[in-house]
């Protein structure tokens, strides 16, 4: 089933929040940032900006009636600062005019006096000053202490990878309007309608109830949405409780990229031991996390990534650490694989660097110390239906490693100034919200009267095709065709206490419930349907608009069947709530069984190095990956390429740049790039593993948003082998994106 979105977005009729058609009294809104990274507030004169005409009213923190409180985890973020700023971009005042050509000459009139204070940008730094956002954690399996004395070679070192821009097409924003009773209705561009509902709520110092968020879609949001979409529409809401008019407030793309967190930046260091037998004895890491500013949803991604530190590996003794530092950075935040891909990116850098020293390939130790039936992760929960094996054996052979091989090897004998170089990327990825209690989600299906029906859910449509398939597990577990399906915009009035679309769980989590409404439904149905027929209920099923009786169809369509039950005054209505079976997780022991599953799967990556200019391009990407058994192959294959390609643009050339005063340098699209189609995989070939599919995953159709993003961290290491083959004395750096001018030095590196 194609995407259902595809026909409107095709020809640019899809509706974003700047697209809705705003009331003619409708004020605009601009954000009044912090110009400094870190300093007391001495003065903020307004007058000049207050005397422009069509400016309404600029809102400071003395506006607010409920908290200036918008931290999510941690209460440790203002909507606007009051004494301090922490950061380059953070919201001070909000200036609501009549036009934001208004707005935007009125914030030129502000003037503002900072008392600077040092500023810190890098985890490095502020692990020195002792700067956290809370306390470090540490998962524990074994003793890596006995297992390094007796591990036949033991390996150190260091990482880094940086972070990354969400760059979402759509920017943030909201549309506010007053309704009656002082009543808001926010329209807002947010992965979380539920947490935006909950925080304005909480700083208006309203009843949730008289917040009403309202979701059409995204134009993307990769995380950048989850908890980042809020402040925004906070500040829209507050206009609005003074105002009693609508306000509508889009950040340009400047003020996005500046205001906004993004992937965290991690500096780790690691140490590993390995045996003659290149079995993994023991593995230590430690993981500095860039948190920035504030908390947002930072000590939640730290979490991940010490879920994910040993990829796909076995290792029986591991001893990971992280600590969330503060900096005077944007609060960074969700990105797709939330602090997973900076922990993988460390067990590759570790095994890359075992086995450069110990003179064999990499692969090797990979091979040998994949993930078995039973085995247990860091944090206790046992492996099952792992597929680690299968997706390494099915990469390797179905794409014939061997002759790649030797191609490579015959292509670097020939040529001097260009090298090609080869990885493989395994990768496992836990599915289930890590904070147990968010895994659970709930429908409300309507059939109306004419059989055609609504569903609302949850889940929030941003790219990631997930209303298709809410429409599929509808229309298959109703037995009607798609067309009588529609779904509704997510609105916290008809599901309400949502968790935020998210940790790739979302059509898991939503579709179960979806499931679960239909299957209510139909089974009333059925009971009218063998009344009219007058034959067992057990003998009735419903397949495309028409009801079976034993397999054979009967002349009563779903339409009159829904008609006499109309008449019966049988219930056409069902709201369902799904949670999560069987997950748990005791953070004072650090163990139990947080993930529903994992996915699994395997890349091959090849590049073409030009060892002159250190530039270079992809020649393919060829991953075996684990849909389960795929619900829809078009979204899920387009979800892998996504995926893929935002993992190579992390990886290579998306360079976050800030100065030392906390400035950001790469501010825009001229200065921070992502990959285009230039930059792309000449080839991606995408082969589904076979498997038996898991019952935890809806319809036995695997998650699939954020785990093939960890395919690009393939790219790093086939450049690395690129350079290894130009200059075989190099010594091996982690230090990502792998940037031409990086590679250049790497190149030309001297041991
Ligand atoms: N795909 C598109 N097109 N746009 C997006 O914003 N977000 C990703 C992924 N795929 C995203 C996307 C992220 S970060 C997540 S967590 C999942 O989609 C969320 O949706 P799901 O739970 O339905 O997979
Ligand atoms: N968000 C979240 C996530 O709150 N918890 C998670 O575990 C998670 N995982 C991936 C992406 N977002
Ligand atoms: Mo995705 S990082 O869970 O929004």
């Amino acid at each position: 089933m194609k995407n259902i979105d595809s026909f409107t977005h095709l020809r640019g009729e899809s509706i974003f929040v700047d697209d809705i058609i705003t009331r003619q009294d409708t004020l605009f809104g601009l954000t009044f940032d912090s110009p400094k990274a870190h300093g007391k507030i001495i003065s903020v004169n307004y007058a000049k900006a207050e005397a422009v005409p069509g400016v309404i009213k600029i809102f400071t923190y003395k506006d607010i009636l409920g908290e200036n409180q918008i931290g999510g985890i941690i209460p440790d973020e203002e909507l606007w600062a009051e004494k301090e700023v922490h950061f380059i971009g953070q919201p001070i005042a909000f200036i609501v005019a009549k036009s934001e050509k208004i707005a935007k000459k009125a914030k030129q009139l502000i003037e503002i006096e900072i008392e600077e204070l040092p500023v810190i940008t890098t985890a490095k730094e502020a692990k020195e000053k002792g700067s956290f956002i809370n306390a470090p954690r540490s998962f524990n399996l074994g003793n890596t202490e006995n297992a390094f004395k007796n591990s036949d070679f033991i390996f150190t070192g260091e990482t880094f990878s940086n972070g990354q821009e969400h760059l979402y097409l759509e920017t943030q924003g909201c549309y506010a309007i007053p309704q009656e009773n002082g009543n808001i209705k926010l329209i807002s561009s947010t992965q979380g309608p539920t947490a935006v509902q909950k925080t304005t709520a909480k700083v208006l110092g309203v009843p949730m109830h008289k917040i009403e968020v309202d979701v059409t879609r995204l134009g993307g949001g990769f995380g950048g949405k989850e908890d980042q979409a809020t402040p925004w529409a906070v500040m829209t809401a507050v206009a609005v409780q003074h105002l009693k008019k609508p306000v509508k407030y889009i950040l340009n793309r400047h003020d996005d990229l500046r205001m906004t967190g993004k992937r965290h930046p991690y500096q780790s260091s690691f140490k590993i031991g390995i045996n003659k037998d290149l079995k993994i004895t023991a593995f230590e890491a430690e993981f500095l996390q860039n948190s920035g500013a504030a908390a947002d949803l930072s000590p939640a991604i730290a979490e991940r990534t010490l879920f994910h530190a040993t990829n796909s590996y076995f290792i029986p003794n591991v001893q990971t650490t992280v600590l969330s530092c503060k900096t005077n950075l944007p609060p960074n935040t969700a990105f797709r694989g939330f602090g997973g891909p900076q922990g993988m990116f460390v067990i590759e850098s570790a095994i890359t660097y075992a086995a450069d020293k110990l003179g064999i390939n990499k692969k090797e130790i990979q091979e040998k110390n994949l993930l078995k039936e039973g085995d247990s992760f860091s944090y206790g929960q046992i492996a099952k239906q792992v597929e680690a094996l299968n997706s390494w054996e099915t990469a390797t052979t179905n794409f014939d490693l061997k002759t790649l091989k030797s191609t490579v090897q015959k292509f670097n004998q020939e040529n001097t100034l260009y090298k090609k170089g080869l990885s493989l990327m395994p990768i496992t990825f836990g599915i289930s919200f890590t904070n147990t209690p968010m895994n659970h989600a709930r429908a409300l299906v309507h059939i109306y009267q004419d059989g055609s029906v609504g569903v609302s859910t949850g889940a929030v449509e941003m790219g990631q095709g997930v209303n298709t398939k809410m429409l599929q597990v509808a229309y298959q577990t109703l037995g009607i065709s798609p067309d009588k399906v529609k779904l509704e915009t997510t609105n916290t009035t008809r599901v309400a206490n949502t968790s935020p679309t998210a940790a790739s769980a979302t059509a898991d989590l939503n579709g179960k419930a979806v499931l679960k409404a239909c299957t209510l439904l139909i089974e009333r149905l059925k009971v009218v349907a063998a009344k009219m027929l007058s034959v067992a209920t057990e003998e009735v099923s419903i397949t495309e608009n028409v009801v079976f009786v034993n397999g054979k169809n009967s002349d009563l369509s779903w339409e009159k069947l829904i008609a006499e039950a109309m008449l019966q005054r049988v219930a056409l209505s069902e709201n369902a709530h799904y949670a999560t079976p069987k997950i748990h997780f005791d953070k004072s022991k650090e163990k139990g069984h947080p993930f529903a599953y994992h996915v699994y799967g395997t890349a091959i990556t090849q590049v073409t190095l030009d060892c002159i200019r250190g530039t270079y391009e992809i020649d393919f990407v060829k991953i075996a990956h684990d849909f389960g058994k795929s619900m829809n192959f078009g979204i899920d294959i387009g979800q892998v390429e996504g995926a893929l390609a935002q993992g190579i643009g992390w990886m290579t050339m998306e360079e976050i740049a800030y100065d030392k005063n906390g400035r950001l340098l790469s501010n825009a699209l001229s200065t921070y790039k992502v990959p285009d189609v230039f930059s792309a995989p000449k080839s991606v070939e995408i082969i589904p593993l076979k498997t038996k599919g898991n019952d935890m995953a809806i319809l036995k159709s695997k998650a699939v948003g954020e785990p093939p993003l960890m395919y690009g961290i393939g790219s790093y290491f086939a450049i690395q082998d690129a350079i290894k083959q130009f200059n075989p004395n190099a010594e091996l750096k982690f230090h990502s994106p792998y940037t031409p001018e990086k590679v250049l030095m790497d190149l030309y590196a001297e041991n």
